[in-house]
């Protein structure tokens, strides 16, 4: 079968791979589906991995390293196979053997499931971040769930969000691996007592056995191979016999359920703090695991739990985990035989947090009678920390009574409720925002007078993204044109693209340049022609916003512009437009009204403008179903224009703008989270800014302005606001988008009347450079130049030497 023309490194990989396919899947290359042979391709390629893996985690442990440990809810992985290939540059030769096989690598590529185990950004860059711990040559391990089902998948029926369960292991993990030896005991519940020699003993009324599953992190060429170790709950009793035996059979697997329902979900909120007991319970069961864990491992290398903080930093992942703070105190006290002080000095100094949105619905707090009971000992403990915490405050000058009540782990203002991001802050010896704009707002906002009390606490560090994922696994026309072009130097070291600069002025380098934009643009059509039937111009603007549905975000901005330019496009057909794409995805939080209520607005919009024989080719609207991962990974070599148009102040940083940039796409964005820093860095001619500052935002919201104000000045606007609120694009149900319309006259919150005439004026400019390839071309390579400094190798150089103290 194997094809004499094959090299001989590939005739023996085609041979391991059928080989793993016979002994482990129990198939041979007849019966063979495309399941069995990525599941054969992977299991193959894994003995490589492991043996770097084991190499890796010896190295740590004969140096007596510090580890890194990055304690998540959310990590987006997505699909794992190109990644692992691409970074261990095996595709060339795994193609081959594949090709030899009658298997194509592509095909399988697309059929693995993605890693959806986060909503959105967060969850994204944890996984940007694993890639670049490794990649970096960091002993890590990322610490989370092992959610049975992960973000929902979307289907639009007939135009509406419809949730449906993402089953990503129906055909088993081969990435994993379970560790049933790792396994840890996490209570709730119950009662705490004191111990004859005055320490104190809980007793939980229910347990659950954390069991570990670890996936493999390759980091680029292979130097490291860490570990992403997920938690999976499990009842010690999987089945009550006797209960069996007397005929209750649900009853007899009741615990195996309630057990099982910890792990089985993933909150789909993006943003918004979910609220819900589960949530709660699944926050402490994985905090409670990971630390426990991180406490053996210290003390089985190491052997005196006071060193914690010289081996091991571990940074919370917002204030999911942050009950981690209370449960390393419970343990450092309760069992290390620590006195309190000594374990707040040792808990503080191994904590970091990581802050990632100042929106008040994300600010996540628990009622105190549910936390109460749920954790006892742990309410205990928090109050035991509040009481030296605002001890430590009454003496600083300037913090009066209402300082103390902002300060407060407990919110008494009402119902009393812990405040997590105050424990997370006070519990940790660094506190970080996720860009210049974000930190700076964090001072000044939610965490002024925490900053107050602890000034040098506060620090920044702006996001980024894996340049291997985000520019080498998903643009390899984009990469090999670099390479030819500068050398290899840039796969190494993102910051080396700057040697791209100069190529901005040679117009043959253009040339190729745009013809790899092109390509990429004509896979695009041809993939969203067989997904939803689309045929798109691939001359036209490709212009993208993807990401989570939120108003902040302000896809409704962007989709009231296409109406304004519908409209004048049917009011002034003689003037020459720029044929436009807009493309939209995005998901929902499933309680988010306004949020679906916009989806459907897209598609209202897509049918009726892409129907429209007056707008022809000029311009087609589309809301692709279902983003994800693997869907950014394909739309975003494609773009030629980013849109980042949150309301100013409200995005704390965005990785999705570092990732379009640094594909050559040009962005329309305001002056908010990384937006600004990606200005400073690509150059202000080489993006287009628009719309209020945070200032002016603030101004106007406490100055009384409504959306009426600014829509009575622009005929534009209200000829869109007023089509979209009587009907025009839903006439099927005229009244769907008057709430929605007067949600923008009457307060208008998010200011896209005050932004829109600003916004359209940019979209005008964006037209206009267009019309000048030469110096479109030129900005689009200089972005390219210039985006290196984003890369998450960057970010954690920073976290490892000013935060973890391990490089
Ligand atoms: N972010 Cl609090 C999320 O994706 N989910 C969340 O629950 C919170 C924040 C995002 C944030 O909105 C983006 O601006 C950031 O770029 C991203 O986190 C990573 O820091």
């Amino acid at each position: 079968m194997t094809e004499p023309t094959a090299s001989a490194p590939a005739r023996a990989l085609a041979s391991a791979i059928v080989d793993t396919l016979v002994h482990r899947i129990g198939k041979d290359a007849q019966a063979a589906r495309p399941h069995d042979w990525l599941a054969a391709t992977i299991f193959t390629l894994r003995n490589e991995i492991i043996e770097r893996w084991m190499e890796s985690t010896k190295r740590a442990h004969a140096a007596g390293a510090k580890r890194v440990y990055y304690l998540s809810l959310e990590f987006l992985i997505g699909r794992l196979l190109r990644d692992a290939l691409s970074n261990l540059r095996h595709n060339d030769e795994v193609a081959e053997a594949l090709a030899t096989l009658g298997v194509d690598l592509a095909e399988i590529e697309e059929i693995e499931p993605d890693a959806a185990l986060g909503n959105g950004g967060l969850g994204r860059l944890a996984a940007c971040f694993m890639e670049s711990l490794a990649s970096l040559d960091l002993p890590a391990y990322g610490y989370g769930i092992r959610y049975v089902n992960g973000m929902f998948r979307q289907r639009l029926d007939d135009g509406w969000q419809v949730e449906l369960p993402e089953n990503w292991l129906a055909h088993g993990n081969p990435w994993e691996f379970e560790r049933r030896e790792s396994a840890y005991f996490v209570g709730f519940g119950g009662e705490v007592t004191a111990t004859a020699d005055g320490r104190s003993h809980w007793s939980p009324a229910e347990a659950v056995e954390a069991v570990a599953y670890d996936t493999p992190m390759v980091g680029w060429r292979g130097k490291r191979v860490n570990t992403l170790r997920l938690w999976n709950a499990r009842a010690f009793d999987p089945i009550k016999l006797d209960q069996f035996n007397a005929g209750d059979f649900e009853g007899a697997l009741a615990g195996q359920t309630r057990a099982e329902t910890l792990t089985r979900v993933l909150y789909p909120n993006d943003s918004t703090a979910a609220g819900q007991e589960l949530r709660l319970r699944q926050e402490y069961f994985f905090s409670s695991a990971s630390i426990q864990d991180i406490v053996r491992r210290h003390i089985q290398y190491f052997g005196d739990i006071r060193t914690l903080p010289d081996k091991a930093a571990i940074q919370l992942n917002d204030t999911h985990p942050a009950v981690s703070v209370a449960e390393l105190m419970r343990l450092l006290t309760d069992f290390h035989e620590l006195s309190f002080d000594a374990a707040w000095d040792v808990t503080r100094a191994t904590f970091g947090y990581t802050n990632h949105t100042l929106l008040p619905e994300a600010l996540e707090s628990w009622p105190l009678p549910l936390f109460e009971r749920l954790l006892p000992r742990h309410m205990q403990i928090v109050y035991a920390i509040n009481a030296k915490l605002l001890r430590e405050a009454a003496k600083v000058e300037g913090i009066d009574g209402r300082a103390i009540a902002a300060i407060s782990l407990i919110d008494e203002g009402g119902e009393r409720r812990v405040r997590m991001a105050n424990l997370a802050f006070a519990g940790s010896h660094s506190v970080n925002g996720v860009a210049a704009l974000h930190t700076e707002l964090m001072k000044k906002t939610v965490f002024a007078d925490l900053h107050h009390l602890y000034p040098d606490r506060i620090n920044n560090k702006t996001n980024g993204i894996t340049p291997r994922r985000w520019l080498q696994q998903c643009n390899p026309g984009l990469t090999n044109l670099l390479s030819e072009a500068i050398g290899e130097d840039f796969r190494d070291d993102a910051a080396k693209l700057t040697a791209l600069a100069p190529f901005a002025d040679d117009a043959a380098f253009r040339e190729r340049f745009a013809a790899v934009k092109r390509a990429n643009k004509v896979a695009l059509a041809d993939y969203l022609k067989d997904a939803m039937g689309l045929r798109l111009n691939p001359d036209a603007i490709f212009d993208v916003q993807i990401k989570r549905i939120h108003e902040y975000k302000r896809q409704l901005l962007g989709l009231v512009e296409t109406v304004a330019l519908y409209d004048q496009i049917r009011s002034h057909p003689e003037r020459d437009w720029t044929p436009r794409v807009k493309l939209f995805a995005g998901k929902a939080a499933s309680s988010y009204h306004n949020a679906k209520l916009i989806i459907k607005l897209a598609g209202d919009i897509a049918k009726r403008i892409n129907a429209d024989p007056a707008v022809g080719d000029l311009l087609k609207v589309a809301f692709v179903p279902n983003y994800n991962v693997s869907l950014a990974e394909r739309i975003i070599p494609a773009a030629d224009l980013s849109e980042q148009i949150s309301t100013a102040g409200m995005e704390a940083s965005g990785t999705g703008n570092m990732k379009f940039a640094l594909n050559g796409a040009l962005t329309i964005g305001t002056l908010d989270g990384a937006n600004i820093e990606i200005k400073d860095h690509v150059g202000d001619a080489n993006i287009f800014i628009f719309g209020l500052t945070v200032d002016e935002v603030a101004e106007k919201r406490g100055s009384g302005y409504r959306g009426t104000d600014a829509i009575d000045r622009s005929a534009e606007l209200a000829q869109a606001v007023n089509a979209i609120a009587s009907g025009v694009f839903s006439p099927d149900d005229p009244a769907r988008y008057r709430g929605l319309m007067d949600g923008i006259r009457d307060h208008d919150w998010f200011m896209l009347a005050a932004d829109f005439d600003a916004y359209a004026a940019a979209q005008r400019a964006v037209d206009a450079r267009w019309g000048m390839s030469d110096a479109w071309g030129r900005s689009a390579v200089l972005n390219v130049a210039n985006m290196g400094w984003f890369s998450s190798d960057r970010t954690i150089g920073e976290y490892a030497r000013q935060i973890w103290g391990v490089m």
